[in-house]
């Protein structure tokens, strides 16, 4: 039979085979090969064999990733180059991106302002745990899904909304700002509807430029939003940090936004940095 890995444990995996749960060991392989997300034989009442990855995640570990939920909110407050960087980290990886607006019960305003800065670039989703909107997300929800973002921004809250039960645990927000700590420590996958997935994760909340594997010339083809004035610059190599270049202007007459061209060029920074070491 074949199982989905959903959870690691010290000594036992959580496999969901056809709808059931099973809590089962693995028989001659090491337990460190084997990832939650991987599809798996099981005989006996063991993993048997790991079938072949589509992808597989470092930090958070996690295989056969289809699409990456990532979440913002507008508190705590925004971080946008991490948004940046996850979506680039997605095309690399063959993941299809999505970017989620929760708590739009607090801000309706901040959505509108995420759909205009993401226009071209991305599909923008907005919901809130606390009402109905959230089952909005469930269309994104493809083969294994993961969620991504900052802490505190409602990711395990979206999960126990979607389940209609407290499967996950939420952090009050208060504590954790103080605290600055992660609530979920762990990647688990629930199964949303018969075999989609949704993964809670820790470990997206930072994202350093050398996860990306991509060299600094590279970046610019990772920004829809700058390919038609990208074709106006001087020369065709250019990194769009200066000199006769068509993005830059485009820049300065507010057709591209300003916060996505400033944190490419913090991105294109790190990208130089990483290489010297
Ligand atoms: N107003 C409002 N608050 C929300 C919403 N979703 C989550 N919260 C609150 O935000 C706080 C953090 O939620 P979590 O679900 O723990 O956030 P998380 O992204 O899983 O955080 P980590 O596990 O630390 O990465 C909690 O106090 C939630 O009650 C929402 O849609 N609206
Ligand atoms: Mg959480
Ligand atoms: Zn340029």
């Amino acid at each position: 039979m074949k199982g989905v890995v959903l959870q690691k444990n010290a000594d036992k995996f959580k496999v969901g085979v056809n709808g059931d749960i099973r809590f089962i060991g693995a028989r001659n392989l090491k337990k460190e090969g084997i990832f939650v997300g991987d599809k798996v034989e099981v005989e006996n009442e063991v993993i048997s064999k790991v079938l072949e990855r589509k992808n597989l995640l470092i930090r958070p570990p996690l295989a056969n990733v289809d699409t990456l939920i990532i979440v913002v909110a507008p508190v705590p407050k925004p971080d946008f180059l991490l948004v940046d960087k996850l979506i680039i980290f997605s095309v690399v990886k063959g993941i299809k991106p999505v970017l989620c607006v929760n708590k739009t019960d607090l801000d309706g305003m901040f959505l509108k302002e995420v759909k205009r800065i993401y226009k071209g670039v991305v599909q923008v989703e907005g919901v809130s745990s606390l009402d109905e909107s959230v089952m909005k997300i469930k269309k994104h929800i493809k083969g294994i899904t993961a969620l991504a973002g900052q802490s505190a921004v409602g990711k395990s809250s979206i999960i126990n909304a979607l389940l209609k039960k407290n499967v996950a645990v939420v952090g009050e927000f208060s504590k954790k700002v103080e605290r600055g700590k992660q609530t979920t420590r762990i990647v688990e996958l629930y199964e949303i509807e018969k075999g989609r997935f949704l993964a809670d994760t820790a470990g997206f909340s930072k994202l350093s430029e050398e996860y990306l594997e991509i060299d600094e010339g590279e970046l610019k083809s990772y920004y829809p939003d700058f390919l038609k004035y990208a074709e106006k610059c001087r020369y065709k190599s250019c990194r769009h940090t200066g000199g006769d270049c068509g993005v830059l202007r485009a820049v300065e007459e507010g057709k591209i936004n300003i916060m996505r061209y400033e944190n490419y060029k913090i991105i294109l920074a790190n990208l130089k940095n990483a290489k010297k070491f």
